[in-house]
């Protein structure tokens, strides 16, 4: 077939649409590369701004209104996973046969060490930062981040023996097949359906990590999500039923279940420091994707015991006022708020709401109902949640955290839970789901104190 004159004289000039903290990465990694750049970001002020200079202080910016057409002399763009693959410009990219990549595509080019990939709708981050620990523990020099927070390019490391990336649905959905040692796909319940067209679409994204890894590491509680799709490769498997061969499960023992693979008993679950029957899976997913790098367990059961948790998941923060005071703003959709209402017995403030992303709420309405619980909604989507709870529990509307841990402090049973559990993105009153959480500590400790 015929080139076409574009193809044929494809420009240098590299355009990184999006100026988060991918977009500086990028700007980092090209001005190793010695590439020419140009940036563009449809915020008027993007965040990354000073960065993308500091690094590459002679690349084009346009921030705000972006151009439909491809500026001159484009010969690549690189997208962040927040920019809608929708737009013009990517339109016309692809129109004009301009390759369209991701950071992660840059990053797998460039990678010389085993990778584990990490997706899924809840628990990623705990894996994948587990697996690091996990790796790190049995003594490999391995770099974590992704999704999770440190782009993938600011990981790259000539001595890396390891690399562990956590993947968003949006990074996989705009990255070629990624050739990993080994990958998981945790879970899929709805999320982000203001951005993926439907929950098949999402789940398809997200089933992308299978597509050319080394060992498939599956959930078997959830067939639906791999069978099918994992067809000759290895596969290891978790859950938390009882583990045939190479698999890992939970085993009833001496002193009640142990963490096991196969028949091997390898810890208690009592022993680990991370709290909920979601973090037993956790663990047992992590501990796969150890073994698929040729890891033994025995070699990490001292980091698997001593790993505490992430800030803002199931976070004790304080029991002052004869409640307890959880932190779970890192419950961005329902699946996670229902997991953490079914890990807190007993009586229940729940505190939620924020930019709904498009969900149903009736998963968290089954999950209250018949709980003795009064529900204090915030955020731009709390008439919606009221609704889905009406008849359901108590409600009332709130207009910030300050408000919402007041009526708790005044309103709670004595003995109950206050659990921040948002079931949704936090990103119409706050910078990220970590600032939220602060906001939540700092009203507790100024209005209730901070006894633990
Ligand atoms: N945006 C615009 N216009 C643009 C570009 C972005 O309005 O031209 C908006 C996006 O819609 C989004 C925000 O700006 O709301 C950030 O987008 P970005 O692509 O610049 O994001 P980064 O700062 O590069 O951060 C991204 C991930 N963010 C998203 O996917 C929205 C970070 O995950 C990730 O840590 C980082 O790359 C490094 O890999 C955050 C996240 O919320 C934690 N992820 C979602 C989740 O976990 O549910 C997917
Ligand atoms: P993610 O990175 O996918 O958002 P995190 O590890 O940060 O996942 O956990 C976010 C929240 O999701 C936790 O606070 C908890 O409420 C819930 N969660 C964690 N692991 C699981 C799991 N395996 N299944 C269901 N919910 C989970």
């Amino acid at each position: 077939m015929m080139a076409t004159a574009r193809q044929a004289q494809p420009g240098r000039r590299v355009l990184v649409l999006g100026m988060g903290i991918t977009g500086a990465s990028c700007a980092r990694w090209l001005a190793v590369q010695g590439r020419d750049a140009l940036f563009a970001d449809t915020r008027p002020v993007p965040p990354a701004l000073a960065e993308i200079r500091a690094a590459l202080p002679e690349a084009g910016v346009i921030a705000g209104a972006l151009p439909a057409g491809l500026p001159d002399g484009i010969g690549e763009v690189i997208v962040s996973p927040g920019v809608d693959l929708d737009l013009p410009l990517l339109r016309a990219a692809r129109a004009n046969g301009i390759p369209v990549r991701s950071d992660i595509d840059l990053f797998a080019a460039a990678a010389r060490a085993p990778l584990v990939a990490v997706t899924g709708s809840n628990g990623k981050s705990t894996v994948t930062a587990l697996t690091g620990a996990l790796l790190a523990g049995a003594g490999l020099r391995v770099g974590v981040g992704g999704n999770l927070g440190t782009p993938a390019l600011d990981l790259l490391d000539d001595q890396a023996e390891a690399y562990v990336l956590e993947l968003s649905s949006f990074q996989l959905e705009r990255s070629a097949p990624l050739a990993c040692a080994a990958a998981v796909l945790l879970n899929v319940s709805p999320d982000h359906l203001d951005r993926h067209r439907d929950l098949a679409a999402y789940a398809a994204a997200k089933a992308r990590v299978y597509l050319e890894c080394g060992t498939a590491v599956v959930n078997r509680a959830e067939p639906g999500l791999w069978r099918g799709l994992v067809p000759g490769g290895r596969r290891i498997s978790f859950g938390l039923d009882q583990p045939a061969g190479e698999d890992f499960g939970l085993v009833p023992a001496a002193g009640g279940e142990w963490l096991a693979q196969g028949e091997r008993l390898l810890l208690p679950a009592a022993e680990l420091a991370l709290a909920g029957r979601h973090n037993l899976s956790n663990a047992l997913a992590a501990l796969a994707l150890a073994s698929a790098l040729g890891v033994d367990p025995a070699a990490t059961l001292d980091p698997l015991r001593g790993f505490a948790g992430l800030p803002h998941r199931m976070q004790v923060i304080s029991r002052a006022a004869g409640l307890l005071w959880i932190d779970d703003s890192k419950a961005t959709n329902v699946g996670a708020a229902v997991t953490a209402i079914g890990g807190t017995p007993g009586a229940l403030v729940l505190v939620a709401g924020g930019d709904g992303k498009g969900q149903d709420f009736a998963a968290l309405a089954d999950a209250l109902r018949g709980r003795d619980c009064l529900a204090l909604l915030l955020g731009r989507d709390r008439g919606r949640i009221a609704e889905a709870l009406a008849g359901v529990c108590a409600v009332r509307l709130v207009d910030d955290l300050d408000g919402a841990v007041a009526i708790a402090l005044a309103q709670a049973p004595p003995g109950a839970t206050v659990l921040l559990a948002p079931a949704c993105s936090s990103l119409d009153m706050y910078r990220d789901y970590a600032e939220r959480g602060e906001l939540f500590r700092a009203a507790v400790q100024a209005q209730a104190g901070g006894g633990r």
